[in-house]
């Protein structure tokens, strides 16, 4: 995601490169070049007008002040209006209410469902709470069974009335429940509808006013660009949500709905889901958000995701292996099960400085993971534990064994061969280390 305008913004502060200092000439050119790339990257026309405004009015009345390399300057400058545009700051969910009480609304398909779950997920396991799950579509036939496998999946109960198609009634009923169960949070899932449906539309205000959530949420579909930012307004209109959540950021999407949608309603995007696993969902941070569409890397939310998926006793053992050199493919498969636990690989890797550009061309999408297991398991165990005794003969046989071809299985060989490289490198590297290396390269940017 935001890929494009990464490497677009990349290039017009080029420009810059080499100039002495910011003058109206040369600001308007590369400004030029930065609206074209919002555009492109599906950003409001209205919203990426003003922002090169303001970025100008700010690059000019800098000009006399500072010493610094425009290009720089202009980093630093579009960075924080960037972070700006997407809010500022985080704004965390509101938990306040006894239970709290969360309502979930959107359009068809836009994730609502899935979101429920991951919120619950994220809810139980970092805010030690106690979710309940609450089936408020009455409409579709399998939407109670969705959710069941969801609250399943999570460890959390779901609460459902499958012959009553009152939702306010079902939701009073759950708060009851939730209440008599010790359960702190419900989390509402309702039936996706249409701005245009009267009916429908009636409904999810209705239920807002009964049950008084302590937060509305708006799930919204990234990919739908400038579209989301229409529905966006309609519902906003209609509900007065109290925030956002930006799913499928993981799509082929330009990404111009999470920098147009907070301007024109002006409601914090609070979540963004980034995968169909329950474990694939970021709290937003404007900042860091900024930090990746200039291609500055994201160590800190990196970390964050890759603590809170590894088991840190397993970890620890993996460490010790990696740094004897004895990662085997028993731990590459251990490892691609935990990889496909947490979404794109690419994704994740790119939010590493510098790597988000070096893999930009590397073959390490999702689709290398098919053939490399029926590879592994063609693997004999003696293989698997001594990667170095693999010869060609061997190789052949693998290949033959496997269904796929020695090219494969060379390309899996020499991949591994780097991956035990990478590790060694960035296992020697610690967690604080790694906070430190962000600090400094914010300290750079000011
Ligand atoms: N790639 C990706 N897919 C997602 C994400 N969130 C949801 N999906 C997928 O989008 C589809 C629709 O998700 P649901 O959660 O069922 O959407 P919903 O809003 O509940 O849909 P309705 O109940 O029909 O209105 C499913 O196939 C999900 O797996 C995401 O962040 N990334
Ligand atoms: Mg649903």
């Amino acid at each position: 995601m935001f890929e494009n305008l990464s490497d677009r913004l990349e290039r017009s502060f080029k420009i810059l490169k080499g100039e002495g200092k910011i003058t109206e000439i040369n600001v308007a050119e590369t400004l030029k070049d930065v609206r074209r790339a919002l555009l492109d990257a599906d950003v409001n026309y209205k919203v990426a007008k003003s922002f090169t405004d303001t970025v100008k009015k700010k690059a000019m009345g800098m000009n006399v002040l500072t010493a610094v390399k425009p290009s720089q300057l202009m980093v630093k400058i579009v960075h924080d209006e960037l972070a700006e545009l997407m809010g500022g700051k985080a704004v965390p969910v509101n938990l306040e209410g006894r239970p709290t009480i969360i309502l979930m609304s959107g359009l068809q398909g836009s994730g609502k469902t899935t979101f429920s779950g991951k919120l619950a997920n994220m809810l139980k396991t970092k805010n030690h709470k106690k979710p309940m799950l609450v089936a408020c579509d009455v409409y579709r036939p399998a939407a109670i069974e969705q959710l069941r496998v969801v609250g399943e999946s999570v460890g959390v109960p779901v609460y459902s009335e499958p012959d009553n198609k009152n939702v306010v009634e079902i939701a009073n009923n759950a708060i009851r429940e939730a209440k008599a169960k010790a359960c702190d949070v419900v989390i509402i899932d309702t039936a996706g509808r249409l701005a245009v449906d009267e009916q429908m539309m009636n409904e999810i205000a209705t239920l807002k006013d009964a049950v008084n959530p302590n937060e509305t949420l708006f799930v919204v579909d990234a990919m739908t660009g400038q579209d989301a930012v229409n529905t966006a307004k309609e519902f906003n209109d209609r509900l007065d949500f109290d925030g956002v959540v930006l799913t499928k950021l993981d799509g082929d999407t330009r990404g111009g709905a999470a920098l147009s949608i907070r301007t024109v309603v002006t409601k914090p995007i609070k979540f963004v889901g980034t995968g169909e696993k329950m474990e694939a969902v970021d709290v937003f941070h404007p900042d860091r958000m900024a930090d990746r569409i200039l291609g500055m890397g994201d160590i800190v939310s990196l970390v964050e995701r890759a603590q809170q998926q590894f088991d840190e006793k397993q970890a620890r053992e993996l460490e010790k292996k990696i740094m004897k050199n004895k990662f085997d493919f028993n731990d590459f498969m251990s490892q691609i099960q935990q990889i496909k636990k947490m979404g794109n690989i690419k994704d994740l890797a790119a939010m590493i400085p510098g790597v988000g550009k070096a893999i930009k061309d590397v073959d390490i999408d999702d689709n290398a993971f098919k053939g490399i297991e029926a590879i592994i398991n063609s693997m004999t165990p003696k293989e698997r534990s001594h990667p170095e005794i693999i010869n060609q003969s061997r190789r052949n046989r693998i290949a033959k064994g496997s269904g796929t071809t020695i090219q494969d299985v060379n390309r899996l060989m020499k991949q591994f061969d780097q991956m035990r490289k990478m590790m060694k490198m960035v296992t020697g590297m610690n967690n604080s280390k790694m906070m430190q290396m962000a600090a400094a390269m914010k300290q750079k940017m000011k």
